[in-house]
């Protein structure tokens, strides 16, 4: 492990493993009916989060997607409000009111996700606008699909932002399928901005998106150049969603994908990539990697439990956050 000290690789694979834990927990409990939210899980895709978030600081913010508790919990969000704002509770990040895809938490920088495919990306470029108008030393950084990067929005904000050399990320989570419509019915060859532009007016890259050393890398370039006043950056991770477009695995319609295609992706885990190259590098044993286990299901079985005992949002406060001319 030559590019990324002992540290990160040790929090890149904490972060992933927190992930996908979660996910499976939530697989795992859904068809109680208990949690009145959809869910968009990101089985395979953990690296992307994990090694951006990892190379932001805390006083940059991030934004999602619909897809959106990985980087929720890269950036540092509260697990177990992510798990009482599934289950609609008062606890919940949101105070129960905005579900899976409407998480946020300001206190660790993620801004929020967004049920609009595409939505946030022309927020993220506005809050970088923010930060560069105020002076302040931040960075915004924004995830979206393959498919959200069809729509137009998506050009504008990237124009924008080089035009004003924004201190912005493009995070495009590329896993070659937007619902049930591959990349290759939807794409008319590369993404012109990789070839578009001076790369000294936009640093656009690919990157394996299941190598969550590879992609800190990139990001922590992304970053720096931000930080220098250099303008935004576009990190294309090519990953795979290797569980269905929403809800359990098992109720992904049949038929769409070729199992062939899922089963090579499965074995490109960045999970179980990352501990084997952790486990190669020396830098944890599988009694380090058992304890890493019990703690982060500790950590969800006490959030799973603390979000059943939390009670519902009251009817004294439904007015509240609503906004009113009166
Ligand atoms: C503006 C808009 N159009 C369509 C939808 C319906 N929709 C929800 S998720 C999704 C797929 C998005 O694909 P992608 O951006 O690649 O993200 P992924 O689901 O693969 O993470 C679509 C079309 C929506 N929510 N918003």
């Amino acid at each position: 492990m030559k590019s990324i000290d002992p540290e990160t690789a040790l929090a890149l694979y904490r972060a992933m493993l927190r992930i996908r834990r979660l996910g499976e927990r939530i697989e795992a409990e859904y068809p109680e009916d208990e949690m009145k939210t959809p869910v968009h899980l990101s089985t395979g895709q953990e690296a992307v989060a994990a090694g951006v978030c990892a190379a932001l600081g805390p006083g940059d913010l991030a934004l999602g997607t619909h897809r959106g508790h990985a980087a929720y919990l890269a950036k540092g969000g509260s697990l177990p409000a992510l798990v009482a704002e599934l289950f609609g509770r008062a606890a919940g990040c949101c105070g129960g009111r905005g579900g899976s895809m409407h998480l946020a938490d300001l206190a660790a920088g993620y801004a929020g996700g967004s049920a609009i495919v595409g939505g946030n990306i022309p927020i993220a470029a506005g809050m970088a606008l923010a930060f560069a108008m105020r002076g302040e030393d931040r960075v915004a950084a924004v995830f979206f699909g393959d498919g959200a990067a069809e729509e137009g929005v998506f050009y504008e904000s990237v124009n924008f932002a080089v035009l004003k050399r924004l201190p912005v990320l493009f995070i495009l989570e590329n896993n070659g399928w937007s619902v049930c419509s591959p990349l290759s019915s939807r794409r008319a060859g590369e993404l012109a901005f990789h070839r578009g532009l001076d790369p000294a007016l936009l640093f656009s890259a690919k990157v394996d998106g299941n190598d969550a050393a590879a992609v800190y890398a990139k990001a922590g370039k992304a970053v720096r150049r931000a930080r220098q006043g250099l303008g935004p950056s576009l990190l294309e991770c090519l990953t795979y969603r290797v569980g269905g477009h929403a809800g359990p695995e098992a109720w992904d319609p049949p038929g769409y994908r070729d199992l062939r295609e899922k089963a090579r992706w499965r074995h490109r885990c960045p999970v179980a990539r990352m501990r084997r190259r952790l486990l190669r590098a020396g830098l944890a044993d599988s009694e380090a990697f058992s304890r890493m286990e019990e703690e982060v299901a500790a950590e969800i079985e006490a959030a799973f439990a603390l979000a059943r005992k939390s009670p519902f949002p009251g009817p004294a406060d439904i007015a509240a956050f609503l906004h009113s001319e009166q």
